[in-house]
């Protein structure tokens, strides 16, 4: 098994300076999340690191590679995630992490899987990365340090508020909000009542 410094030189020739940049912010926050929420430090920094580990793919190369281990692995790809390196590189990362570097743990591998659209029922470590992916130093939106302040406060709560951020993002545009994600933000206000 690699060390975390070899997995991180690796993972910085997949990617554009600033995505590495953003991906090592990430580290950062999913470290002090971890540490404030209980989850394993350890995993959730692998997890950080790898989280966007195939987003500068062509899809055609993300495609294949999620139908060659989609179905031995039992993961559903529907259409609107596969035509979409935005919502297909979360499985995408999954896959080139167990590939390349023999990440087995599935705690690891599933907070990489959906660390985009959420789902039903996500672990602490799930949101951990939902949510540094959000914060994490070098993002600057509109409401960012209200969503940073929050997220020290209560982990569900900016998860919510994270999940509400994308929703409105992509009505704006008059985008397709992926069925998941509206599940995924539904399940986790019902554990902030
Ligand atoms: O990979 P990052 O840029 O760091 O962040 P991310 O993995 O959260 O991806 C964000 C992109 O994915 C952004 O362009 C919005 C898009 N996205 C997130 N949720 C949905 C979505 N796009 C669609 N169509 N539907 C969604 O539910
Ligand atoms: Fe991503
Ligand atoms: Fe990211």
């Amino acid at each position: 098994m690699l060390s975390f410094d070899e997995i991180q030189h690796r993972v910085s020739q997949w990617m554009g300076k600033k995505r590495f940049k953003h991906t090592l912010g990430v580290v950062e926050s999913a470290t002090q999340l971890a540490k404030l929420y209980n989850v394993d430090v350890e995993k959730a920094r692998l997890a950080a690191l790898l989280h966007d580990c195939a987003k500068e793919m062509p899809l055609k190369e993300m495609q294949d590679l999620v139908k060659d281990l989609v179905k031995e692995n039992n993961y559903k790809a529907d259409e609107e995630l596969l035509a979409n390196g935005n919502l297909l590189h979360g499985l995408a990362g999954m896959i080139r992490a167990k590939l390349e570097f023999s990440i087995t743990d599935s705690e690891i591998l599933e907070a990489i899987r959906v660390h985009t659209t959420g789902k039903v029922g996500m672990s602490t470590l799930d949101k951990v990365i939902f949510l540094a992916d959000y914060i994490e130093p070098n993002r600057h939106f509109p409401g960012v340090d209200e969503l940073r302040k929050v997220a020290k406060e209560n982990l569900d709560r900016a998860v919510l508020l994270g999940f509400d951020n994308t929703i409105n993002h992509l009505i704006e545009q008059h985008l397709s909000i992926y069925p998941l994600t509206i599940l995924g933000r539904n399940d986790v206000l019902k554990s902030c009542k």
